[in-house]
This record gives structure tokens, C-alpha cells and sequence, in this order.
């Protein structure tokens, strides 16, 4: 059991269809998709799909190369991640990013529950190309079965999101921690104007002690995004897979000084994205 934590900001994510193993921008080499959006994915939403190996697949290999091509490539360093999970069992399958030069590659352990995992790469010279993929190298054969997948991710490890790590436990406050029926006024073009019911998530919270320094910049920092208007991914243990992506609510959150050293934000008021 840990604390919170939670992701959010990063630049440009290289990858199209980063959850719709599917599309055509995804290249599927001995498999094929046979559950698209049938898989429950790490944020509770039904958007991760089922890669199954053909009859006798000697080496299964789900790829993207990216268009637009990043840029820079020569000299960039980039981290791709993807959250995968065995169908069943523990087959351990090759997750890298590959160029015309070289790769760099992670033996993913497979189990039945989430996992997210992580490579880096930098383009050497001479690299007029980059991909991800999940299995080859004769990795993954038919015998190890259907993999899931969801959240696959290739950014410039310059940018890639920011994580606020809880140095503590959040104090909740159960009234607000509910779902709710919303009802939403939508405007468009002018007069006209239609109403979206729809059940909501809510998700409210103290954090009573925050330390000066690093952990009170990180919280600031934190706060200038979602005071934004931006989306951020919340974890409730920073060590398992469930996440919900939320939008700030209140745009009076701030950081207040409680005693020397220490500050507090209050009434964090979250609410689910959609
Ligand atoms: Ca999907």
C-alpha cells in the first residue's frame, strides 16, 4: 500500500490511437485484434483490446512508426511505455523501441493484472526511423496466448508527463466522494442549447502537510496545471494499475502557509473526465 500519486502535463505523445490496437496505424504481424474495446483497461473504462497470436505464430509483433515522423530524431531521447497484461498465464514478451540502427529492449513478465512498462531510447546517428513494439525477437509465440493492451506512449523523455508523488496520506472526505447524476447545458451555435445527463465521479480532499521545498513545488506546480483547465490521472495507490483521469473542480484550491515550513492545500474538489 502506498500513497497517491498522480500524473499529469507532458508534451506531444508520438503515437496515434495510443488504446486502439485496431486501427490501421497499428501494424499486427502473426495476430490480429480479436477484442477491441472488450478488456477492462487501468482506468476502469472499456478501451483495452485483446491481441491474439495466428495459429502457430513463431513471433508475434505489434508495432507503430509514428507519422509525423519526432522531430529532432538523431539525438532525442525517448521513453515508450504501454500498460500490458496476459489473457493467462506469465509469458514474457520483448517491449522496445526500434530504428534503422538498433533497439533498445525490455523483457516484459506478464501476469493477468496490469502492469505499465517502460523503455528508453536514444536516436543514434544515422536514424532516419523509430517504433514501438510489443513481442518480437521471437518473443511471443502461440503458445503464450492473447495479450491486452491499453495506453501505449512514446515521448520525448524530455517531456514526458510530471508525477506528484503524496508524501502522505490525503484526508477524504466521504460527502464529496460520490457519483453523481450531472446535468450539463450544452451550447451550441448560439440559442440553441441541449442537456447531457450523465453519472459523475467526484472526488474531493485535504492535504494537510506539505513540506517546503520540492514537495511544495511539486503541488504548486500541480496546481498551475489543473488551475488550467488540464487533465490529470490520479492513482489512488502509486502502486497498482486503477487510475481515473480527472479535471479540477474549484478554481479556489491554493497553497496556504500553515506554520514555518509548511503548507496545506484544502478542498481539492476533482472531477471525472470525460
Ligand atoms: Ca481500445
Amino acid at each position: 500500500m502506498a500513497f497517491p500519486k498522480i500524473e499529469y502535463g507532458g508534451g506531444t505523445n508520438w503515437l496515434n490511437y495510443p488504446s486502439q490496437f485496431d486501427n490501421a496505424a497499428w501494424t499486427k504481424t502473426q495476430c490480429s485484434v480479436t477484442g477491441a474495446n472488450a478488456i477492462v483497461a487501468p482506468d476502469g473504462t472499456l478501451t483495452a483490446d485483446r491481441v491474439t497470436p495466428a495459429g502457430a505464430a513463431t513471433d508475434v509483433q505489434v508495432s507503430q512508426f509514428p507519422s509525423p515522423l519526432p522531430s529532432p530524431l538523431v539525438g532525442s531521447t525517448f521513453r515508450g511505455r504501454a500498460w500490458l497484461k496476459a489473457a493467462s498465464g506469465t509469458p514474457t514478451i520483448n517491449f522496445f523501441i526500434w530504428d534503422n540502427i538498433g533497439q533498445d529492449i525490455v523483457q516484459a513478465a506478464l501476469n493477468t493484472g496490469w502492469q505499465r512498462f517502460s523503455v528508453i531510447r536514444t536516436s543514434p546517428s544515422g536514424a532516419t526511423s523509430i517504433a514501438l513494439y510489443v513481442g518480437g525477437f521471437v518473443s511471443w509465440v502461440e503458445a503464450e496466448g492473447a495479450v491486452d493492451m491499453w495506453g501505449a506512449e512514446l515521448y520525448f523523455l524530455a517531456d514526458v508527463p510530471s508525477v506528484l508523488q503524496f508524501k502522505r496520506p490525503n484526508r477524504f472526505l466521504p460527502r464529496y466522494l460520490k457519483e453523481a447524476v450531472r446535468h450539463d447545458t450544452i451550447a451550441s451555435g448560439g440559442a440553441k442549447q441541449s442537456i447531457l445527463e450523465r453519472l459523475d465521479q467526484f472526488l474531493e480532499f485535504d492535504m494537510p502537510w506539505i513540506a517546503e521545498g520540492a514537495d511544495a513545488g511539486a503541488w504548486e506546480a500541480f496546481l498551475d496545471h489543473a488551475l488550467a483547465g488540464g487533465e490529470f490521472d490520479y492513482y489512488p495507490d502509486a502502486d497498482l494499475p486503477a487510475l481515473t483521469r480527472y479535471t479540477l473542480e474549484n478554481m479556489d484550491a491554493r497553497l496556504t502557509r500553515k506554520t514555518p515550513g509548511e503548507w496545506a492545500v484544502t478542498g481539492l474538489r476533482f472531477r471525472k473526465a470525460v
